[in-house]
């Protein structure tokens, strides 16, 4: 007894209700961990109350305050941006409603303000996409960055992390950063201007996920360019169409970011409602896809 923490909940009456605060739903990497986030509720037996906040910040306020009015358990939060929630954070804390923070981090202080963050490590996914460049282009680049969604954790460190790996190369030059949104319509937009006004000049690609790296590279196509060879097309996620696009040569590396937050969520969770000490940061760890082994992870990606 006392080991099985879990949706009957330890008085054995009702069973939990879980929220999963979504912050957009528009790609393969949001739609797997949506999914993962259900299946896994599921499958342990709790009920989950998912939301999509459709890329505002302010329907993700009120997609967490509406979840604390209806009191639910648990909340699982998705933010976009790293500054917008902290009102919502209080309203829960305020209610007693433990909140766990996945693949994004938000402002606030882990055991107060929310319960820990779950994720990769950004900083360190920027490095080894940054590293790979370096060694890759023999230190001698002109390189166009694609950043994802302004004002998120997310593209602030995976900017910082590449910066760091490229710093003590003085041949590695950024000839343009932009953000993108972490979409692919955005990611073709942007490097079509980009190309307009880099060129040939252009010979690396850094995108902050993979979506952007498929838009840039139909940007490149188009231009007459040829992505994965004379442009070097560097990413982060691993999704499955990356994968795809390794293989077939139009891309080069993505850095793995796994969506697949559910089984490492629920079981923090569970943890926490057996009273065990939770870390402030749960980092999980990422692969490294190129063309010695894509090929194989196509069937296990999404
Ligand atoms: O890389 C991207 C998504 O927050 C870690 O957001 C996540 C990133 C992921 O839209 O594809």
């Amino acid at each position: 007894a006392g080991t099985s923490a879990s949706a009957e909940g330890g008085s054995g009456s009702r069973k939990k209700v879980v929220g999963f605060s979504q912050m957009e739903n528009n790609g393969p990497w949001r739609i797997a961990e949506t999914k993962s986030m259900s299946d896994e509720a599921a499958k342990r037996g709790y009920e989950l109350v998912a939301t999509d906040a459709q890329t505002q910040t302010s329907k993700q306020f009120s997609d967490v305050e509406d979840m604390v009015a209806r009191k639910v358990d648990a909340i699982f939060l998705a933010p976009r941006e790293f500054e917008g929630l902290a009102g919502a954070l209080a309203a829960a804390k305020q209610a007693k409603i433990p909140v766990f923070l996945i693949d994004r981090e938000a402002a606030g202080t882990p055991g107060q303000d929310y319960v820990t963050f779950i994720g990769s490590n950004f900083i360190e996914e920027g490095q080894r996409a940054g590293e790979w460049t370096v060694k890759n282009t023999n230190g001698k680049a002109g390189i166009i960055i694609l950043e994802g969604t302004a004002g998120s954790s997310v593209a602030l460190d995976r900017n910082k992390g590449f910066l760091d790996a490229i710093k003590s190369s003085p041949g590695m030059k950024i000839l343009a950063s932009q953000p993108a949104d972490f979409t692919r319509a955005s990611g073709q937009k942007v490097m079509e201007n980009l190309i307009q006004a880099h060129g040939k000049n252009i010979t690396v690609v850094y995108t902050h996920n993979d979506e952007m790296a498929l838009g840039a590279i139909q940007a490149l196509k188009a231009a007459g360019m040829n992505p994965g060879k004379d442009v070097k097309v560097v990413s982060v996620d691993g999704q499955k169409s990356a994968l795809e696009a390794i293989v077939a040569g139009d891309m080069n590396v993505t850095v793995e970011c796994n969506p697949r937050f559910g089984p490492i969520a629920f079981d923090t969770y569970e943890k926490y409602l057996r009273g065990e000490k939770i870390p402030q940061k749960i980092i999980v760890p990422d692969k490294f896809f190129d063309s010695s082994n894509a090929a194989k992870f196509i069937d296990k990606s999404y």
